[in-house]
C-alpha cells in the first residue's frame, strides 16, 4: 500500500483524510455496528489519535485508544489483527477479513479495549 503522507510516525495516521471510510483504510468506528465517530488508518500501529465526526469533519475531545466497538477492513489486500495488550502480551484480539462492505462489531472482550491494529497474519504494518 502506498504511503501518501511522509512518515505516519510524525505526521498521525489518518487515513486518506477523507470521511469516507475508502478502499485502502483500516476504519474504526466509536459505535457498533457503526456511526458517525470514526478514525481511518493506512497502516498497522497503535490506535491513535481522536475521533472525527464524518458528518463535518470535526475532531472530537474522545480518544480512539480503548473506545472502539466496530472496524470497517478496507485494505487493499490483508486482514486486520486488532488488538488489546496486557504490557507486551496480546489479552485479547480479533481479526478482520479484508474488503469488509459494513462495519463489523467487536467481541465483547475486545470492545472498548482497542489498543492497536495490524495488518497481515505476518504481523506486518
Ligand atoms: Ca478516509
Ligand atoms: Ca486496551
Amino acid at each position: 500500500m502506498a504511503t501518501l503522507f511522509g512518515s505516519p510516525a510524525l505526521a498521525g495516521d489518518n487515513g486518506d483524510g477523507t470521511a469516507g471510510c475508502n478502499y485502502g483504510e483500516i476504519c474504526l468506528n466509536y459505535s457498533n455496528p457503526g456511526g458517525n465517530w470514526q478514525r481511518h488508518f493506512w497502516k498497522g500501529g497503535n490506535d491513535t489519535g481522536y475521533w472525527t465526526d464524518v458528518r463535518d469533519s470535526h475532531q472530537t475531545s474522545t480518544l480512539v485508544h480503548d473506545q472502539a466497538s466496530s472496524l470497517k477492513n478496507r485494505d487493499s489486500s490483508c486482514d486486520v489483527l486488532e488488538v488489546d495488550y496486557n504490557g507486551t502480551a496480546i489479552r485479547n484480539q480479533q481479526w478482520f477479513a479484508n474488503g469488509a462492505s459494513s462495519f463489523v462489531g467487536f467481541t465483547s472482550a475486545m470492545n472498548d479495549k482497542n489498543d492497536a491494529h495490524w495488518r497481515c497474519r505476518n504481523g506486518g504494518v
